[in-house]
């Protein structure tokens, strides 16, 4: 069954097809992919040399990135990174799973994980403007927006979460023997927050948008990202279908009650719940509406799957987050023997609200419900507990097994690729009785 996401990309190669001649800063051999994924390479021109997607010029936002006071161990991080609450991995920092034992429904942003493709830049809010362009806007004239002028939009509040597409990625070696590409997050790239702002669709209807728009690309302010080879990607930004954007997307500018603080976007970010986070684009300076459908390395080199059980030119750009359940203990977390203990976890999947948790204590070899403390919602996590008795001293393999309520289970191994995106096994988390 073709899913909506491979319904949409289709269309819009149909559309590029149809011959709005321009490219949208689309490279030769991305086009070329695409058109080999969809069996018509060879019966279209191609441009060569395509530039890059030029922006406004310097109208995408005004602020200015300065160089932001990076923490000792994570440069480029401006809010501290305690060790009890963060793993440092290059330029990112993973909550402690454990850590959110402590913590309520919403992950506080003290604890609340950051992945920088380079550095936070610290943006004033009196600074910062939105420039919304694009040849899909009715008029075709950029428009600006201001915080004040977000501000006297309607308000909508709402909880999401926000995961790395690579959360669980240091799974693929640990627990399946496979080698991947990216940071080796264990499960802690993961935060939920209850975000305030107003709806994209409102913006974007202010700004004039044309009948003729089919994607909407936000573009963050932060540095021009290079790869380890030195290839310069430019900003951060990835296209959304003008389906999603209409949808529930927001632009928040608070988080948990407290201004967006600098590493998770401030003034202004983007929030696409229940997809996977790189399209909550932070910082967001500049929004593209286009009548053509657009391309970045975001959404063609990265953020598909490859490998060998995957199309040889890569899935369609991924979208929804997958499901996944994590222990808030640490690997190898020493329990005492015959004393029961109350033991914690959280599970969730971007499809759907998580409707039932099963635990095993012993490796799999039983199974039995844990007991749940939210509702399932869409776009949530549930967070469930279970008690257990350590029988004698040794080692032990904790396991938890999440289904949503699309009625989908998570599998035993997740079927490898070679950025280690979507990881959705059962993980299993050794303890030590003592
Ligand atoms: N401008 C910009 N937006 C960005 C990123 C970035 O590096 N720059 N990283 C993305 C990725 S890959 C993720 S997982 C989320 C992380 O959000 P957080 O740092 O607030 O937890 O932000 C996304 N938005
Ligand atoms: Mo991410």
């Amino acid at each position: 069954m073709r899913s909506p996401e491979s319904a949409y990309d289709r269309r819009r190669l149909r559309q590029w097809l149809a011959g709005e001649a321009r490219a949208a800063g689309v490279s030769r051999r991305t086009m070329l992919r695409l058109l080999t994924t969809a069996g018509l390479a060879g019966s279209v021109p191609l441009p060569l040399g395509a530039p890059a997607a030029a922006g406004p010029g310097s109208a995408a936002g005004s602020a200015g990135a300065a160089d932001a006071p990076g923490a000792a161990d994570a440069p480029g991080i401006v809010k501290p990174l305690p060790g009890a609450w963060f793993t440092v991995r290059g330029t990112n920092a993973e909550t402690r799973f454990a850590s959110l034992a402590e913590t309520g429904y919403h992950t506080p942003n003290e604890r609340f994980f950051v992945r920088n493709h380079t550095a936070t830049p610290v943006l004033t809010a009196d600074d910062w403007s939105l420039t919304v362009w694009g040849d899909g806007l009715s008029h075709g004239r950029p428009v600006e927006f201001t915080l004040d002028d977000l501000k006297r939009l309607p308000a909508v509040t709402r909880s999401a979460f926000v995961e790395c597409a690579g959360n669980g990625r240091g799974l693929f070696a640990a627990q399946q023997g496979q080698s991947v590409s990216g940071t080796a997050w264990t499960l802690g790239a993961i935060g939920a927050a209850r975000w305030r702002g107003v709806r994209l669709a409102d913006v974007l209807r202010r700004a004039g948008l044309g009948p003729g728009a089919v994607d909407v690309m936000p573009r963050g302010l932060d540095a021009d990202y290079l790869t380890a080879d030195g290839t310069n990607l430019g900003r951060v930004r990835r296209p959304l279908p003008l389906s999603k954007a209409l949808d529930d997307v927001l632009l928040v500018h608070e988080m948990n009650g407290e201004p967006l603080p600098h590493d998770h976007g401030h003034p202004v970010r983007v929030l696409v719940p229940s997809w996977i986070g790189i399209a909550s684009i932070k910082w967001v300076g500049d929004i593209q509406v286009s009548a053509r459908p657009l391309y970045s390395p975001w959404n063609t080199d990265l953020y598909r799957l490859f490998g060998d059980s995957h199309p040889a030119q890569g899935s369609e750009p991924l979208t929804r987050q997958t499901i996944k359940s994590a222990w808030e203990l640490d690997w190898d977390a020493g329990l005492r023997a015959g004393t029961e203990h109350r033991l914690t976890g959280r599970s969730w999947s971007g499809t759907g609200g998580v409707v039932r948790v099963e635990v095993s204590t012993d490796g799999g070899g039983t199974w039995r419900p844990a007991r749940m403390h939210d509702t399932p919602r869409r776009d949530g996590w549930v967070r469930w507990s279970v008690l257990w008795r350590p029988p004698a001293p040794g080692p032990y393999t904790l396991l938890a097994r999440a289904t949503d309520s699309g009625g989908r289970t998570q599998p035993d191994t997740t079927v490898h690729n070679t950025q280690g995106y979507l990881f959705d096994a059962v993980v299993r988390h050794p303890v030590r009785a003592v």
